[in-house]
């Protein structure tokens, strides 16, 4: 495929590993903190923790045992992600089972082809605009977001695309959507007829009850967007990989056909399904108990964030994001953000994720992820306290 040559350097996470490892190598003493790939650290809870031993071990009996599942997802954790995550406001058979956003993210670039136009935010998590490329898309407009308009595209000089590419809470700037924003997004992709694709990865960490959690939230979504979720962030689930994407039945092609149908056909060709001890894992969490759990996780989470925020305001940093959101924005004018991120490596051995690794409006930032056990948030916040007022 000759677009992978269209890629520049390596994927931005595994750069950034590869950085640590040549700082460790060099500084064998250091004791590095990471706040840089977005990564949860804190155990599964022990509900959902014991529906995965259980239903593994369930595997290795007659009663227990079973092979290949559905494509689309096991019929229980569809209609429990249709009722605990949407309300019933989508249907169990518009909901397909994933092994996580990402993977979806690839199948939906899949879907579309190379024979379309797509517009992304930028910064934006890679993973857009570097399928898109993989796939030989026509045309990539960047739709710059800034504090300057609040995070959000000025759609008035957006030109049409087929695909528009959606994150809210955002990765990387932490901005979240108003639902105003949101219905501007989804009555210009109407006038545009453009299919928004919807990444709400990060829902969970939304406390604000104005703030919508699920673009189907916005009158008429459900007939220009798609939407894709993940356990990743929700429950821990990073290393175990589970997700899902909504596709709803309103959504049709220009020539009137099912979007849904094709996705139907997509998946049942290319993708065996998600794990089944990863989907008892994700029934455990949508019960009673594994929302109380998961509840907590969130919190935990978003208490880190404020720590993080209120220590580098503290300090005098204008910091967006870290509130309805688990990332951080920090911006250093006129700064080149692989500088800013070697400064921070140097200077209080922490590691952030650079602002141009997510398109070139993020040249002049770094992100820093609220994902980390307690103490070494506080061990963050107190190098930054003690070394920023050492210079
Ligand atoms: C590092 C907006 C993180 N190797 O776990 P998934 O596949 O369900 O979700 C991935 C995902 C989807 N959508 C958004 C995301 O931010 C993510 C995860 N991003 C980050 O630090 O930006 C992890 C990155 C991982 C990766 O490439 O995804």
């Amino acid at each position: 495929n000759p677009n992978i040559a269209l890629l520049k350097g390596s994927y931005l996470f595994p750069e950034i590993n590869l950085r640590k490892k040549q700082y460790l190598a060099e500084h064998p003493e250091a004791s590095l903190i990471s706040l840089g790939i977005g990564d949860t650290t804190e155990p599964i809870p022990p509900s959902i923790a014991q529906s995965l031993a259980d239903f593994s071990l369930g595997l290795g009996t007659l009663d227990g045992y079973s092979g290949y599942g559905q494509e689309q997802g096991k019929h229980v954790l569809r209609e429990k992600i249709a009722a605990k995550i949407y309300s019933h406001s989508v249907q169990p058979d518009e909901v397909y089972v994933s092994d996580g956003a990402k993977c979806d993210l690839g199948r939906l670039q899949t879907l579309f082809g190379n024979d379309i136009s797509i517009a992304v935010q930028d910064p934006a998590y890679p993973v857009y605009s570097e399928g898109s490329l993989i796939q030989g898309v026509k045309e990539i407009i960047s739709m710059p977001c800034y504090p300057e308009n609040q995070f959000f595209p000025d759609l008035g000089s957006v030109p049409r695309t087929d695909l528009i590419y959606f994150c809210s809470p955002n990765n990387p700037t932490g901005a979240v959507a108003t639902k105003a924003q949101l219905e501007k997004l989804v009555r210009f992709a109407e006038a545009n007829r453009s299919i928004i694709i919807f990444d709400s990865a990060y829902a969970n960490y939304i406390q604000d009850p104005t703030i919508p959690k699920s673009i189907y939230e916005i009158d008429g979504a459900k007939k220009v967007a798609i939407e894709v979720g993940s356990f990743s962030k929700l429950a821990g689930f990073t290393g175990v990989r589970l997700g899902w994407t909504v596709i709803p039945d309103e959504l049709k092609y220009d020539d009137g056909t099912s979007v849904k149908a094709d996705w139907h056909r997509l998946t049942s060709t290319i993708f065996n399904g998600a794990s089944n001890i990863a989907q008892a894992g994700g029934c455990a969490v949508l019960d009673e108990k594994g929302l109380k759990e998961i509840s907590s996780l969130t919190q935990f989470y978003l208490e880190n964030a404020r720590i993080i925020k209120e220590t580098l305001e503290g300090l005098g940093h204008v910091v967006f994001g870290g509130v309805n959101a688990p990332y951080l924005w920090l911006r250093f004018k006129g700064q080149n953000s692989w500088d800013i991120f070697q400064q921070f490596l140097d200077k209080f051995q922490i590691i952030t994720t650079p602002g141009s690794g997510f398109g070139r409006a993020g040249d002049e930032y770094i992100r820093l992820t609220a994902f980390g056990h307690r103490k070494d948030i506080l061990e963050a916040a107190a190098r930054l306290k003690k070394h920023t007022n050492d210079h």
